[in-house]
């Protein structure tokens, strides 16, 4: 088992105050901007991790049920059409849909390597000490840290042929921009002949949306409020949760699910490890993440312009989800 921290442990003193200033600065521009936004992968603390877990059995919340069931129906395919390769997956987390894919890739004669980057280290250590005992051949390498930073900084391969996984529809978390940058990234980690595999939610009738980010027993909700949780405790804040509240909505003309947290009072917060205060009025709302709802034909259009090839898509009986596998 191998560690790679992209992310080094927040500095004990605030003798390291600067440094601390530089890694929230996307946290101080998204808070003074207007409308006001905060970037997703801060849901992702411990606690986050964890929540959004419980998120994944929710009935309402139907992607990564079926998401696995494509998995579970498609990975022998998979694997006939990539041959032996080592895993790299961005967005980890619990890796539970991974030991679809592990279970199927470890029956092949060559040696295993597993490559699990998250932003929770928590829950990657724990993962990656679960999926040793779970699979005794396997290699290990977590890496803690941002897609940007892991992406630029991936351990040298241990075999020949790579396959860069993206699961869960996270890249629904990236806008126009954002997902340009990232493919170019994709396709310049990835050696010409690999592999990038990626899952990703389609479109749906709204009802089916909207319920799925406001699920009836809140769990979304707390999720959404982790985030400021996340921030106190990181930047000595004063976040007050009980004055905010969950919004969840599908922007039919961008295609994507938009949450918010409204703020229920004219209310000011400190983050005192950044030096910033932040007013907000009645009803103003912070965007906390957008979850786009993609259309196949678009995104295959849009990966192979980025030279990443579609070889195969695969959907559920319904086509509410989409798993695509790309060669470069
Ligand atoms: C893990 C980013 C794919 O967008 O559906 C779940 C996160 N947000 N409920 C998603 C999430 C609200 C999830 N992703």
């Amino acid at each position: 088992l191998r560690w790679i921290n992209l992310d080094a442990d927040l500095p004990e003193s605030d003798s390291h105050s600067e440094e601390l200033r530089q890694r929230g600065s996307d946290i101080i521009d998204g808070l003074r901007s207007n409308p006001k936004t905060l970037p997703s992968r801060y849901f992702y603390d411990d606690l986050g991790s964890e929540l959004f877990e419980q998120i994944t059995d929710l009935p309402e919340y139907y992607p990564t049920r079926t998401e696995q069931a494509i998995l579970d129906d498609y990975v022998s395919e998979i694997v006939a059409l990539t041959g032996a390769c080592e895993l790299v997956e961005l967005g980890s987390g619990s890796s539970r849909k991974t030991h679809t894919l592990l279970t199927a890739y470890s029956q092949l004669e060559d040696p295993l390597h597993y490559y699990p980057i998250d932003v929770s280290a928590g829950i990657l250590r724990t993962t990656a000490l679960q999926l040793l005992n779970d699979y005794p051949k396997l290699n290990v390498c977590g890496v803690a840290g941002t897609y940007e930073r892991a992406l630029a900084n991936l351990p040298p391969r241990m075999v020949q042929n790579r396959m860069l996984m993206f699961l869960g529809s996270t890249m629904g978390n990236l806008d126009d921009r954002s997902c340009d940058l990232f493919l170019t990234q994709v396709q310049q980690a990835l050696q010409p002949g690999e592999f990038f595999l990626l899952g990703v939610d389609l479109q749906k009738p709204i009802e089916i949306l909207e319920a799925a980010y406001n699920d009836a027993q809140g769990l979304t909700a707390a999720f959404n409020l982790n985030i400021l949780r996340h921030l106190n405790h990181r930047f000595a804040g004063d976040f007050n949760l009980d004055n905010f509240e969950h919004f969840a909505f599908f922007n039919t003309t961008a295609s994507q699910i938009e949450m918010h947290l409204r703020s229920l009072t004219a209310q000011t917060a400190k983050l005192k490890d950044l030096d910033l205060e932040i007013s907000l009025q009645a009803g103003e709302t912070i965007h906390t993440e957008i979850s786009r709802k993609f259309n196949l034909p678009a995104l295959t259009d849009m990966l192979a312009a980025h030279a990443l090839q579609p070889l195969k898509v695969w959907t559920d009986s319904q086509s509410w989800f989409g798993l695509i596998l790309c060669q470069r």
